[in-house]
């Protein structure tokens, strides 16, 4: 069974679930349905009072006033939800981190097909258009538009439902295929120390995603250690070793402005000596050029197999999901200069962009491994892609 079929399939029982709590809602009085479409209306607009005020927030172009805005205002424990929900559980949390992307992915299509009219050439290109929106990525928006065209002819789709059936089969089949070898596990090594690289731009997400992920797998028993090799950014050194001693795991600093390399270099001896378990080697996101990067990746990564022949075990590239192409982009240049294994993808809490997620898998074949949903210890996932496709194309299944 085709990806599409078991989506079809799930979309089906989900709605069939629905549909008995309908009828058993339609029971009641109608006072009783009356007094819950009020309170409806409520929790309506509740939420999207909540949208509106976090999009209000000020968003700066410069990643670095954006972390310390958010360093300042929303600290760890203050953090209180605006409504009185219960302590959310893991699944929850997932859903409505990523709520703001499927509705806004699966409305901008929705809008499509409600002015669909007949299969011509100006439906083509809205559907081009609503593509490009929704952040699947130029190349593939045109890709994808011009390998419709055909399909919708080879299927001789007329109907609205026929072609809204043919487009979003053939997204979630070229998805599909994509997909076919992609794994999202972390690479151990095989004996001694396991070393995850991290890199990635200014400001999306590095330290914090590895401060989530010593914590992780502190928890789970393993010793860990963590390198300081963004001697670059001020005060860089010292947000790692903050999160060091919140997860009470040990690093490797030297002070600002020394050789990436060689911090690499002693951590990478400590982690042979002392056998930690895992060596997460944080990076400066440097960009002037190439040539740089290329040069800087390619010394640490000598230093590197100097000691452990098959170190970096992983090299995790980490993208800021609120930015769309602009990621894509910096995911191509990345990839040209080292061999990324994985992307984890940040700040898919504060975002309508999840359509990256198709662009990702479509254009880079690099499988995106972990999520991160807020800014604390406890929100970051492993990436369960079709569960997060599945979302955006859910309803739009006919
Ligand atoms: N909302 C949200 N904020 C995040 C997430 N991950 C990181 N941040 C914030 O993004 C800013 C930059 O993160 P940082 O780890 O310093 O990025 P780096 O420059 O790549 O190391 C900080 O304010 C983080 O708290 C996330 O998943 N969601
Ligand atoms: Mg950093």
């Amino acid at each position: 069974m085709g990806l599409f079929d078991i989506f079809k399939k799930r979309n089906n029982e989900e709605e069939n679930n629905n549909s008995k709590v309908e009828e058993v809602k339609n029971d009641e009085t109608d006072a009783a349905v009356d007094d819950e479409q009020k309170t409806d209306d409520n929790v309506d607009q509740a939420s999207e009072q909540e949208t509106v005020t976090s999009e209000e927030e000020p968003q700066s172009s410069d990643p670095e006033e954006n972390s310390k805005e958010s360093d300042n205002e929303d600290n760890a424990d203050e953090e209180q939800p605006a409504d009185e929900k219960p302590v959310e559980d893991d699944q929850t949390k997932f859903t409505e981190g990523l709520e703001k992307s499927r509705s806004t992915f699966g409305e901008r299509l929705n809008r499509l097909f409600a002015n669909f009219r007949s299969v011509d050439e100006d439906f083509f290109e809205d559907l081009e258009d609503t593509l490009i929106e929704s952040d699947v990525g130029f190349d593939m928006a045109v890709n994808l538009t011009d390998q419709l065209r055909d399909e919708v002819k080879l299927q001789n789709a007329k109907s609205k439902d026929d072609v809204q059936n043919v487009i979003i089969q053939k997204m979630i089949d070229i998805y599909d295929q994509n997909g076919n070898d992609e794994n999202t596990e972390i690479h151990f090594a095989n004996q001694g120390p396991t070393v995850i690289l991290f890199v990635g731009v200014n400001g999306v997400g590095k330290t914090t995603t590895i401060g989530k992920m010593a914590n992780m797998y502190k928890q789970q028993g393993k010793k860990v250690l963590l390198a300081a090799a963004d001697t670059f950014r001020a005060g860089a050194i010292q947000q790692l070793d903050e999160w060091a001693k919140r997860d009470g795991v040990d690093i490797v600093k030297k002070p600002e402005q020394s050789d990436p390399s060689a911090v690499v270099y002693e951590s990478v001896h400590k982690a042979k000596d002392e056998n930690y378990d895992i060596l997460f080697v944080d990076t400066a996101g440097r960009l002037q050029n190439k040539v740089n990067l290329m040069n800087e990746l390619a010394k640490m990564k000598k230093v590197l197999t100097r000691e452990i022949p098959d170190a970096p075990h992983e090299v995790l590239l980490v993208l800021d999901s609120t930015t769309g192409q602009n990621a894509l982009n910096q995911a191509k240049l990345f990839k040209e200069t080292t061999n990324v294994s994985g992307i984890v993808l940040t700040k898919l809490d504060g975002t309508a962009k999840g359509g990256i997620v198709l662009a990702i898998r479509n254009e880079l074949h690099v499988p995106v491994k972990y999520v991160g949903l807020g800014e604390k210890v406890e929100d970051l996932r492993e990436f369960n892609a079709n569960d997060f496709v599945y979302g955006l194309f859910k309803g739009l299944i006919k």
